[in-house]
């Protein structure tokens, strides 16, 4: 009576597990990864500097990605539970396989040509002077137009200047 006691056993675990690993593959999509954070802009934090502030992002997947609608946004949330701190991509914003997306808070003209680093300008005006990712460390998080999570970048400060 022990082998089938200890097979339930096993089969119990093998369940939970496979309950916990299909649980972190519906938050945890590989296909997008956050591979750089600058936090914290070089000096003083003004608008002139907020460009300083900008999220990388690589199509780690081995096919283009369509990203449009998809979120970029920290842990802040307003009254109403919203995430101001965001950044959301236009229509028809494709990334190909290996391909590089920086977001930043400055104003600027988004550089779409998927052939190359791709480039979205926020011109964000809230935070202190258009910065918005905290220096002492926050979470930057990548969802879905529909609210999946597709990754996300915990980062500490580091007594570095800006880059993680
Ligand atoms: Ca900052
Ligand atoms: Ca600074």
């Amino acid at each position: 009576m022990r082998i089938p006691k200890s097979a339930t056993l096993l089969s119990a675990s093998v369940v939970a597990l496979a309950a916990f690993g299909l649980s972190a593959s519906a938050t945890v999509d590989p296909d997008l990864s956050v591979t750089r954070v600058n936090y914290n802009a070089v000096g003083a934090d003004t608008t002139a500097n907020r460009w300083q502030e900008a999220i990388y992002l690589k199509n780690t997947s081995g096919a283009e990605l369509d990203i449009s609608g998809w979120k970029v946004h920290d842990t802040y949330r307003n009254a109403e539970d919203e995430y101001t701190n965001a950044y959301t991509f236009p229509a028809g914003t494709t990334v190909k396989a290996g391909g590089l997306v920086v977001v930043t808070s400055a104003a600027g003209v988004n550089k779409t040509d998927p052939n190359a680093t791709q480039a979205y300008y926020m011109d964000f005006k809230k935070g202190l002077n258009g910065h918005w990712l905290n220096n002492g460390g926050d979470t930057v998080f990548v969802e879905k137009a529909n609210g999946d999570q597709v990754t996300k970048f915990v980062y500490d400060f580091d007594n570095g200047y800006y880059v993680r």
